[in-house]
């Protein structure tokens, strides 16, 4: 069976990102459709060789499509789902806009794949940071229930999209010739500088994509005791994020024993040499589907501590790549149809 897929925000970092992975992982698509903002529409792309015209999002546009991937911002999910929908298709958004909604499956396919039988038309693709977290975090909480995270995260540009990535090569290029760096996508200057995520703050003083991390981790593990805390860092990396975790169980949690099952955890690459002191870095982690894990480590400060270092491809597993893997899960398992239309 073969079905029509449409981009939403096909030329977008993470939109590029999906026409690939569809082609690579040999997705059954009949047919395709590339859909942008007015701005972008009439643009060429190519899919199996062939040129696709990018068109602009419109009702009509949506008849006939099956499944919708989305990512194209959280108010165009927020406008443009429940149209999707209504016209028979089944959206995976990757947006926040319903990612907390009790009725929105949140889903990473290695993590929580059952929980997308129950879906109403809708899916929600995880915060990259908690999509690259929880792949690490899940074998070990299965053996050993977690009971407290806490992580620092290193996040590249490419978050903040495919504009960012090019202002950040700006940016180094002007401070090398001495000249003031562009500041039009962020507010400061990334090159050679870091600075805490600039998305909105809450009123406890963490920032809008530290809560994600917090909220999104305790519904994907099903687990609303689970107590996380994050620091969000941007740093001048191009497109694959870091993450410095430390878990707090019941019990000891011997690092020989998480090695062996990160060793065997699917879409996770354990790397470690400790002789060479080698060990995940975004530099190799770009490009790749694993996140690659390593500085697995006992605790100094707490007998049930577990330390572990984290690089994973913010644009692939981080969201295109997840979010294929959630409409392969729905082919696969013959979960496209919603239970509102069953
Ligand atoms: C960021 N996770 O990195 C957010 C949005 N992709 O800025």
């Amino acid at each position: 069976e073969t079905y029509t897929v449409a981009i939403l925000g096909a030329t977008g970092a993470v939109g590029t990102e999906l026409l690939e992975l569809l082609q690579e992982r040999r997705f059954p698509i009949k047919s395709l459709k590339l859909l942008a903002s007015a701005r972008s529409a009439g643009k060429h792309l190519s899919f199996r060789g062939q040129p696709v015209t990018v068109e602009a999002l419109s009702q009509s546009a949506l008849e006939d499509v099956d499944i919708v991937l989305a990512s194209a911002g959280a108010s165009v999910s927020r406008e443009w789902a429940e149209v999707a929908i209504a016209a028979g298709a089944v959206v995976i958004d990757n947006s926040s806009a319903f990612r907390m909604d009790s009725d929105v499956p949140l889903i990473v396919p290695e993590v929580n794949p059952e929980v997308a039988a129950n879906h109403r038309g809708l899916i929600a693709n995880p915060n990259c940071t908690t999509i690259l977290m929880s792949l690490a975090l899940w074998p070990l909480h299965q053996v050993q229930p977690i009971r407290r995270v806490v992580v620092a995260t290193y996040q590249s540009a490419s978050g903040a999209g495919a504009r960012a990535m090019a202002e950040v090569k700006e940016q180094a290029a002007a401070m090398l010739a001495d000249q003031p760096p562009p500041t039009e996508i962020f507010p400061y200057p990334l090159a050679f500088n870091l600075f805490p995520h600039n998305s909105p703050l809450t009123e406890q003083g963490y920032c809008q994509e530290e809560m994600k991390m917090v909220n999104e981790t305790r519904k994907i593990f099903n687990q609303p005791d689970l107590r996380v805390t994050a620091t969000c860092i941007r740093v001048p990396v191009l497109r694959a994020h870091s993450e410095a975790v430390n878990l707090e169980f019941d019990t000891p949690f011997e690092p020989e024993r998480a090695r062996s099952i990160l060793a065997q955890a699917p879409g996770v690459k354990l790397l470690e040499d400790w002789q060479a002191n080698y060990f995940p870095m975004p530099f190799e982690a770009s490009g790749q589907d694993d996140v690659l894990v390593g500085r697995i480590r006992q605790d100094l400060s707490h007998p049930c501590g577990l330390e572990l270092w984290l690089s994973g491809d913010q644009i692939r597993k981080g969201a295109a790549l997840n979010a294929v893997q959630i409409a392969e899960l729905l082919v696969a398992k013959r979960w496209l149809a919603t239970a509102v239309a069953a």
